[in-house]
């Protein structure tokens, strides 16, 4: 252990991250120690809004109350068990959870890209045992541009080179089509041997690319019309990100939690959560899907150490109630909006932003500069200087990602200072 480390400062705790740390990421120069609500503040106690959230993980804003007060109580009961026995927490979960987004059963897991894992060995056994495909030959489509996490069987069938290249051989059995593009879903759902159709309903790392209205609706009804599975990622854009407590509900104007009632409610066949879920305080994600799919899965055919434990599942249900109780995915949309609306104004007139694109509050600004320029990574490091952080995805695009606990105060503050610092780039 190091001496009285809250003596050491923003560089030196840099220092230590990267003598002793593997270097697979390039953070913004801030080194955070305490966070609450949509603030966070570094070691040497400067506050900044959090424009970025963790990535969408800490929706219902840092350290809130409730979750953490639920993490306390739990840890001081029991936190893991395995799913050698069963738990008092894990039955409720179940319940509670498939009430709240309207599937049949839930296999619970920890991070997103095991969710995703999890939803990709689901699709298969389903395309064997329910559509008598062989195995060498299931196919699952997803999108061009897509991100769904790290393993090496996700990178297979991701096209950014970085997080790809130099870690195959790759896991066959994957076809990526462009994105927002029917005639290419339907032209690829005639092979006979597509099981699923794996796709974020806002492709968030590609720079918060938002597809047309009617692309969910119709490419889950094109999946429907050939029996074949409508998989959502909803791992970053779930959870009242966009507005809505899921982005496949589309436009419709649920309060945020509508029973499913609205037309432009596409249910997917199988939905995967993670991040917000938890609201950031601890790794938890999940697979829901109804009986007919999820049957496939029968006992010892997939697993996870900590999966289902009783500390993940006890801080989901509170995560989950803080955005019902809260009102989150209202806020979002309202928030959103103004977002969009006051940075509109504002790019009418700029000479470095293109546009500003996204729904809710998981919106990007796109600079009018090439991918490879500095610009976006300067603009950070300038908000950084202004009490704001946020981080670019590829290049040229900021994302911007408050939590949704925000004020109209608060993100008038923010739209000023993210202003004032774009005009020191024209
Ligand atoms: C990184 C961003 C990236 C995700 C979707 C699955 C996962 C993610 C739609 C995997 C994770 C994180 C991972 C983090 C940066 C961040 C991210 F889009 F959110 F910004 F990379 F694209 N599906 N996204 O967004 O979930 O295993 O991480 O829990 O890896 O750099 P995970």
């Amino acid at each position: 252990m190091i001496d009285n480390p809250q003596t050491l400062s923003s560089q030196d705790l840099m220092d230590l991250e990267n003598k002793h740390g593997a270097h697979n990421y390039h953070p913004l120069p801030v080194v955070l120690d305490r966070g609450e609500g949509v603030y966070v503040w570094d070691v040497e106690g400067k506050r900044y809004f959090d424009f970025l959230s963790a990535y969408s993980a800490v929706n219902q804003g840092h350290c809130h109350p409730d979750i953490i007060n639920t993490l306390k109580e739990q840890a001081e009961k029991i936190t893991l068990t395995s799913r050698a026995f069963y738990n008092s927490k894990l039955g409720e979960y179940n319940k509670f959870i498939t009430e709240y987004f309207g599937f049949d059963k839930v296999l619970p897991m920890n991070t997103g890209a095991e969710a995703v894992e999890t939803a990709i060995k689901i699709c298969r056994k389903w395309g064997q045992e329910k559509k008598g495909y062989p195995e060498a030959n299931t196919k699952i489509l997803v999108a061009a541009n897509n991100f769904h996490g790290r393993t090496t069987t996700i990178i297979s069938f991701s096209d950014d080179a970085v997080a790809k290249n130099g870690f195959g051989p790759y896991t066959p059995g994957f076809e990526a089509i462009p994105y927002n593009d029917l005639d290419a879903l339907e032209a690829a759902l005639k092979d006979d041997h597509v099981a699923g159709f794996l796709v974020e309903p806002i492709q968030g790392e590609a720079g918060v690319v938002t597809p047309d209205s009617d692309y969910l609706r119709k490419a889950a009804d094109l999946c429907r019309k050939h029996d074949v599975l409508f998989i959502a990622d909803e791992i970053q854009t779930g959870v009242a990100r966009t507005g809505s407590l899921l982005a496949v509900c589309g436009s419709c104007s649920c309060e945020g939690h509508c029973e499913r009632q609205a037309s432009s409610y596409v249910r997917p066949d199988i939905l995967i959560l993670g991040k917000a879920l938890s609201g950031g305080a601890y790794p938890v994600s999940a697979v829901l899907a109804d009986d007919e799919v999820m049957h496939v899965i029968k006992p010892g055919s997939h697993g996870s150490t900590f999966g289902g434990n009783p500390l993940g599942v006890a801080v989901a249900m509170t995560a989950l109630d803080v955005v019902r109780n809260e009102k989150l995915a209202q806020n979002a949309r309202r928030l959103g909006e103004l977002f969009r609306a006051k940075m509109n104004e504002y790019i009418d007139e700029s000479k470095i932003v293109k546009l500003v694109r996204g729904r809710g509050l998981l919106n990007a600004i796109v600079i009018d500069d090439s991918p490879e320029s500095d610009t976006a990574w300067n603009i950070c490091l300038r908000l950084r200087d202004h009490g704001l952080l946020a981080k670019p995805t590829h290049g040229n695009i900021i994302r911007f990602a408050p939590p949704l606990v925000m004020t109209e105060e608060q993100i008038l503050e923010c739209i000023a200072i993210i202003i004032r610092t774009l005009k020191e780039f024209e």
